[in-house]
């Protein structure tokens, strides 16, 4: 299998279903197996992927399609929403204390950037106020230390090596002991990453983690490496249970599904991506952007917020009644208040779902995003009777409401003038095609 089969497996299956003419049971079925077979190539676990692919396809049978949405939009969504709970779901967090001793070792194969992560890591968590030293624990590739010192030299930051010395338990136990007196809290290991045999480095690795007991072991994982990622995420995790993972060269090898595997193995998430060679290329890392870019989806963000304004109009009754005209003051009010959260209505409308809002005029929509909380406050001091029907509001009435709401009374008229502007609009509106209602029943 190539470097980045997981990633062109996965692409290729959810090309193959948005090509598909039609969306039923088969093409759904079609898209697990491809999802599953891909999972699988990527090392992740028979029972995950299984989860993963029966969730993936009860989704999609099972759920509702929100106005306005086409049934592949939906899907792939879901797909996508699948995989980043893998990841995580949420961006990544620090989670270094800052008020004690915290010290973090660094495992990976040689050249997939420990030593470049761990100047950056240094850099991002002196520029977050924590105090920080690293330790150069390498003694087998030579120049390590000086690349550390060389990618730190600008820092400030202090690096700890012991020349001559071999052993890295004695390296590191003194260096631990020369920081922390130094008032470091937060120290970095390097450790080596080439050495005799996997073996002796995996030896290396295991009496580190025994003498030293770090409070976070970080495995680093180059981005390119593909399903590979997960035997070495393995052979490490059984040495040094792996806590997190930092995932280099995410500028040169995006589509790689190594981290997947990674995970998978080691039940750690990723911390940290490199995204390039200098000292501030680091970023938390945020499984939303990663699973986009995993899936070949250009454009996840704009399917994402089509969602989020279609799951506006979810309720059914209340988006057909909308669109009839048919809608009380007090639905009138929620709808657009609704809407508010989702944005300002200048932004929304000609993305909205909901063919027909377009009618409703400027000036309504304006005054209804200024003046949505006092609207509100206006509905609530209404009887039943009068959000169903205005008209029965007389002039007395408008005074009190607007007493009880705390507004004025032009706020209560104009709040009515502008409901009936909408209605009128909304009537006078093009016929709607049957086929956008059906899609909201
Ligand atoms: N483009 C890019 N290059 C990176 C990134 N991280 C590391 N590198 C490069 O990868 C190469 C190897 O990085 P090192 O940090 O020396 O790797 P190492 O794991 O310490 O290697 P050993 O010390 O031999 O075990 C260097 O040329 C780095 O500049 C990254 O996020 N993006
Ligand atoms: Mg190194």
């Amino acid at each position: 299998m190539g470097m980045t089969s997981l990633s062109e497996l996965l692409k290729k299956a959810i090309s193959k279903f948005i090509s598909s003419t039609s969306v039923d049971e088969n093409t759904i079925n079609e898209l697990v197996r491809g999802l599953q077979r891909s999972l699988l190539v990527g090392d992740v676990g028979v029972e995950l992927v299984q989860r993963i692919s029966e969730n993936v396809r009860k989704r999609a049978l099972e759920e509702k399609l929100p106005p306005g949405i086409s049934r592949k939009d939906q899907i792939i969504k879901i797909v996508y929403e699948e995989l980043v709970k893998l990841l995580g779901e949420e961006p990544a967090k620090l989670k270094i204390p800052r008020d004690r001793r915290y010290i973090i070792m660094m495992v990976g194969i040689q050249g997939f950037g420990k030593t470049t992560s761990i100047a950056k890591l240094a850099y991002y968590l002196k520029k977050n106020d924590y105090s920080v030293g690293v330790i150069c624990a390498d003694t087998y590739r030579p120049g390590a230390c000086d690349q550390l010192e060389q990618l730190l030299k600008d820092t400030k930051i202090p690096v700890y090596r012991h020349d001559g010395e071999k052993d890295p338990v004695t390296i590191v136990k003194a260096g631990i002991e020369k920081l922390a007196s130094d008032g470091v809290k937060v120290i970095l290991i390097d450790t080596a990453g080439r050495h005799k045999s996997q073996e002796t480095l995996m030896e290396e690795v295991r009496t580190l983690q025994r003498e030293v007991k770090p409070d976070e072991v970080m495995l680093v994982i180059d981005a390119g490496i593909g399903q590979q990622a997960g035997l070495h995420a393995k052979a490490f995790h059984e040495a040094a249970p792996v806590g997190s993972i930092f995932l280099t060269k995410m500028d040169t090898s995006a589509k790689g599904g190594g981290a997947l595997s990674a995970i998978a193995v080691t039940g750690a998430k990723i911390k940290f991506i490199g995204i390039g060679e200098r000292i501030d290329e680091i970023e938390l890392f945020n499984p939303a952007g990663y699973v986009g870019r995993l899936l070949g989806l250009g454009d996840i963000e704009g399917l994402l917020e089509k969602f989020r304004l279609a799951e506006l109009m979810m309720d059914e009754k209340r988006a057909e009644a909308f669109i009839r005209g048919e809608f009380t003051l007090e639905q009138f009010v929620k709808q657009l208040k609704d809407l508010r959260k989702a944005g300002p209505f200048s932004k929304l409308i000609s993305k909205l779902p909901l063919p027909g809002i377009q009618n409703i005029p400027d000036e309504t929509l304006r005054d209804a995003e200024k003046q949505i909380e006092k609207w509100d406050a206006i509905i609530c001091s209404m009887t039943h009777e009068e959000k169903m029907d205005p008209h029965i509001i007389n002039s007395s009435r408008i005074r009190r409401i607007a007493r009880g709401a705390g507004v004025l009374e032009k706020d209560v008229k104009n709040l009515i003038k502008q409901y009936r502007l909408a209605k009128k609009f909304m009537k006078t509106a093009k016929r709607l095609p049957k086929k956008f209602l059906k899609t909201v029943q």
